[in-house]
């Protein structure tokens, strides 16, 4: 089943909404794959937002996710990264529609409260980049997410 990485941002740890996010994914039905509290460093941030190093504003972003703990999460599902995306919203949080994420929990661009891979290939590397194969966990749940023809 597809797989795809979430970050909980540090303004979500700071603002106590991180059992709100987790709880989001829960209850839409995706399963919990990885979970765990790390530290960004700089390099990981530079690797993670290779797409965005140029831009004016990294500085700022580095800072911003390297100086407080995240939590990263790997979610499981059918369609997991298209899914997860719609659920996200769009990046700048005062345009995200209410009832998304980052529409419902944030009013801002930057402290925006999530980050959710924005492709299959995307997200194929950047749960690689991090979660070692045995923290990801492979388990049965019951069987009444999907009718059989969706499996
Ligand atoms: P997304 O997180 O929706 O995939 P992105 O990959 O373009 O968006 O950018 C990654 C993060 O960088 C985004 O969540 C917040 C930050 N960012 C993007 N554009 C920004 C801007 N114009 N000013 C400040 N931070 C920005
Ligand atoms: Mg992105």
């Amino acid at each position: 089943m597809e797989k795809t990485l979430i970050l909980i941002k540090p303004d979500a740890v700071q603002r106590e909404l991180v059992g709100t996010v987790i709880s989001r994914f829960e209850r839409k039905g995706f399963t919990i794959a990885g979970l765990k509290m790390i530290h960004m460093d700089g390099n990981l941030a530079k690797e993670h937002y290779s797409h965005l190093v140029e831009k004016s504003f990294y500085p700022g972003l580095e800072e911003f996710m390297t100086h407080q703990p995240i939590v990263a999460m790997v979610i499981e599902g059918k369609d997991a990264v298209e899914v997860v995306r719609k659920m996200v919203g769009k990046t700048n949080a005062r345009e995200a529609d209410p009832g998304t994420i980052r529409g419902d929990y944030s009013l801002s661009v930057s402290k925006n409260t999530i980050h959710a891979s924005d492709s299959k290939e995307t997200a194929e590397k950047e749960v690689k980049r991090f979660f070692k194969p045995e923290e990801i966990f492979s388990y049965k749940k019951s069987s009444y997410y999907y009718s059989e023809d969706e499996l």
